[in-house]
């Protein structure tokens, strides 16, 4: 019996490269069996940002790595399984490569739109809801077009090493580790003010999921939904909309 391909799937941050090259490349061999597992039964795949821990890319040049992952991304959008990426605040210099070579579809905003007959607002996350304003002025640096083409002058071998500085390796799992991840208010999540404050204005959305805060979270907010998928550097799950319109978060093995 042939499955239906009828579901939508979601995850976020994979941050391949850390902590170091074996754990990454383990955690990328799981991903790929997670893909090939949810392939039969999957419309669209949707990843919500920091595939990569740190990218970018130089006009002939892009960072070593992450082939295996690429290559199965390929096999899948090629036997006809569309795969989004919204990208992260971990992978915001893409110029092209992601798009043209690997065949992903790139967002780079919030997107609200409609699957299995539900509205649902997207995104990776950072830099949403009132209080984030000093990191706001630091995306706007680097997503600026000069200093972009300035970074990109600097040795690869320079470059990544910076690109690795600022992502502060580690900090997901310390995190976690401390407890800090167990005790959140719901109410005081930017994107629990931020998807609220947005019902204001839209209050047709079923569901808002991003990626991001790195806790898997799935609680209700107003009449609509708010889902952070989690991540696969520690909990390993992702989201999954079935015919009916159905959500549910789930951890992988
Ligand atoms: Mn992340």
């Amino acid at each position: 019996m042939s499955l239906s391909k009828d579901k939508y799937y979601f995850a976020s941050d994979f941050h391949f490269g850390i902590p170091d090259d074996k754990t990454s490349l383990e955690r990328e061999r799981l991903i790929i069996k997670w893909l090939d597992d949810i392939k039969a039964d999957a419309k669209e795949i949707y990843i919500l940002g920091d595939v990569f821990d740190f990218w970018f890319e130089y006009s002939k040049v892009v960072p070593k790595g992450f082939i295996r992952i690429l290559g199965k991304m390929i096999e899948i959008i090629e036997s006809g399984t569309p795969i989004h990426l919204f990208k992260g605040n971990h992978d915001l210099w893409t110029f092209g490569y992601l798009e043209k070579e690997i065949g992903l579809i790139c967002h780079s905003k919030p997107e609200t739109i409609i699957l299995n007959g539900k509205k649902i607002h997207l995104a990776h996350g950072d830099g949403l809801g009132p209080d984030d304003v000093v990191y706001k002025i630091l995306l706007r640096f680097f997503r600026g077009p000069v200093n972009q083409i300035l970074f990109r002058w600097i040795h690869p071998d320079l470059g990544v090493r910076i690109g690795l500085l600022f992502s502060k390796k580690h900090r997901y799992i310390k995190r976690h580790q401390s407890g800090k991840d167990d005790n959140i208010v719901i109410e005081n999540e930017l994107l629990y003010k931020y998807s609220s404050s947005y019902l204001k204005k839209d209050d047709s959305i079923d569901y808002f999921i991003f990626g991001h805060r790195h806790i898997p979270i799935d609680t209700n907010i107003d009449n609509s939904r708010l889902i952070i998928l989690g991540d696969w550097m520690i909990h390993n799950t992702y989201g999954v909309l079935d015919i009916n319109g159905n959500f549910q978060l789930k951890k992988y093995k």
